[in-house]
């Protein structure tokens, strides 16, 4: 049996680590054998990349760059963990996939969608995830939310605006495909968002 591909995206601090653990007691609970994993990252290359990304070591990266380290490390994770994972029958729950670089990257970064379309179809071929929930908050209540947790990564200190138009694609590509992505109105306490939560996935993948 195949498995099921779950990911949950939004903006920053919309709460994905905060509730990432919740969904996957929901899921053993039903009975699921679960791998949790996260992009940029989920394999040693993949972890490297993510410092490379994150840290402020390389502050004035390429848009490009940024753009093809996140499918290289995606390449990775897909061949070492989420393929495997699905052929096993196993659910996979990532914190963040494929829909951040076209929120990021493309709302965020201006990089034409075609062309994150091309490497979505390389790396991916027609592996897509079965679930998305996406966690949504105006961005001054998630970057408020960020800022009293830790430092800002070098994504964090980006300015408003850009968080705006990632939300913005995020919320365009929830529209554009309801059948797939649940829409978690994130700036609820949080056990009114866990309800929400716990409701999307009895909706069924
Ligand atoms: N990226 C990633 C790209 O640009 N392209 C890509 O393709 C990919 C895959 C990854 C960065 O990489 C970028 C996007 C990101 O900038 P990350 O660590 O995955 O970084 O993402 P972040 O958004 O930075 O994750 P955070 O850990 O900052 O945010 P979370 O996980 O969404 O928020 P969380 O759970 O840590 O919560 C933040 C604070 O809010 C509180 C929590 O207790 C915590 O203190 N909180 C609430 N407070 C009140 N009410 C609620 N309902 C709350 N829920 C949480």
């Amino acid at each position: 049996m195949k498995g099921r591909f779950i990911t949950i995206e939004g903006t920053e601090g919309v709460g994905k680590t905060t509730n990432i653990e919740f969904i996957h007691s929901l899921l053993k609970e039903a009975g699921r054998e679960v791998v949790l994993t996260r992009e940029p990252g989920g394999t040693p290359i993949g972890e490297e990349v993510r410092e490379l990304l994150l840290g402020h070591k390389h502050d004035g990266m390429s848009d490009d760059t940024e753009l093809l380290l996140m499918f290289a490390a995606r390449a990775e994770h897909l061949d070492k963990v989420i393929r495997p994972a699905l052929e096993a029958g196993k659910d996979v729950l990532c914190d963040r996939f494929t829909d951040a670089t076209y929120a990021y990257q493309g709302g965020g970064r201006g990089i034409a969608l075609e062309h994150i379309a091309v490497l979505e179809n390389w790396v991916q071929g027609e592996l897509r995830p079965d679930l998305t929930l996406l966690l949504d908050v105006p961005v001054a209540i998630g970057l408020q939310r960020a800022g009293q947790r830790s430092a800002p990564d070098r994504f964090e200190k980006e300015k408003h605006e850009f968080f705006e138009r990632v939300r913005q694609m995020y919320l365009q590509r929830a529209r554009a495909e309801s059948q797939r992505y649940r829409i978690i109105d994130a700036s609820q306490p949080l056990d009114a968002v866990q309800a929400q939560i716990h409701a999307a996935l009895q909706g069924g993948v």
